[in-house]
């Protein structure tokens, strides 16, 4: 039976801006921020939500998921090759063995699966929200600068609205071929960025997870944004080494981000796009 409404408009207002703007608060000062709500930074979100850390993502779009929505060409199956299909199994996510070793799956459900896991462990997610700027502090970034998302479409005559800054102890640039973040980085001559390789699937699905690692100081990458980043080949609609990228930042930042260690970071371990 559908009972009478004891609230108005004004109550549904004040319960969304009261809610949203306590989970904003808690943005402001987290673990780590992933830039990027596609397979591998949705992946690696939920790893480090699990093990208890304080997880935001950043997403432009006002969805989550980024290429994972689609195989390709407007076709909404997806495929994964060996061993990603345990991440799968762990996610609940039905396939079907198409031949050894390579498998295929529902895009929405495979997608809309994985977002929500995410979002259940805990991770806070700020859509129509565009990664702008990186806070660079004594040789290491602190944490990102961001925008509302129409605020970049707008003209600059009825739209000079400063950005604000989310402070974090680690950031991941999941910003897939774009590799926005470490874009950043490399406009001001800080790393240098090779742009993404031409496509050879076997090759690129090995080494996207291998080069996958702290690239500066606070600055972790993940997927697409290694290929760009390194001149790795890329590998079209296959997403096993964006699954198992983003589980492998999860876990460099995991051996990394033990209470606020995190800021002792030894410079000479990390991989070497620093100019
Ligand atoms: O592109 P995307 O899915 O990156 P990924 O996790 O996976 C790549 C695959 O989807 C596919 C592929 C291999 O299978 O070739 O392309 O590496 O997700 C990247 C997300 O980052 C968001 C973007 O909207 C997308 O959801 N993004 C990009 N730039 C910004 C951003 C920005 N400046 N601010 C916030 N989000």
């Amino acid at each position: 039976m559908n009972t009478p409404c004891n609230f108005t408009e004004k109550d549904i207002t004040r319960a969304i801006a009261e809610s949203f703007f306590k989970s904003f608060n808690d943005c402001i000062e987290s673990d780590c921020i992933i830039v990027g709500g596609g397979p591998s930074g949705l992946i690696a979100a939920r790893d480090l939500a699990l093990a208890g850390k304080k997880i935001v993502i950043i997403e432009r779009n006002n969805y989550l998921g980024g290429g994972f929505w689609s195989g390709g060409y407007l076709m909404n199956k997806i495929t994964i090759k060996e061993p990603a299909q345990e991440i799968f199994e762990e996610l609940k996510i039905p396939f079907t063995e198409y031949k050894q070793g390579l498998y295929v799956a529902d895009a929405p459900l495979a997608c809309s699966t994985l977002i929500s896991e995410t979002a259940k462990a805990g991770a806070k997610i700020l859509n129509m929200t565009s990664f702008d700027d990186v806070v660079l502090r004594d040789k290491k970034i602190s944490g990102v600068v961001i925008n509302w998302t129409a605020i970049s479409h707008l003209p600059r005559s009825i739209a000079a609205l400063d950005p604000i800054a989310l402070e974090s102890k680690i950031i991941i640039d999941a910003t897939g071929h774009d590799a926005k973040v470490c874009g950043r980085l490399a406009e001001q001559g800080i790393i240098k960025m090779k742009g993404m390789g031409t496509m050879w699937v076997e090759e690129s699905e090995k080494v996207i997870v291998e080069y996958t690692d702290e690239i500066y100081p606070g600055l972790v990458i993940c997927g697409m944004a290694v290929s760009t980043v390194f001149g790795l080949p890329r590998m079209g609609p296959i997403f096993s080494s964006m699954l198992l990228s983003g589980k492998k930042a999860a876990g460099i930042i995991l051996d990394k981000v033990t209470k606020d260690e995190i800021r002792d970071t030894k410079d000479e371990n990390i991989k070497s796009s620093i100019v």
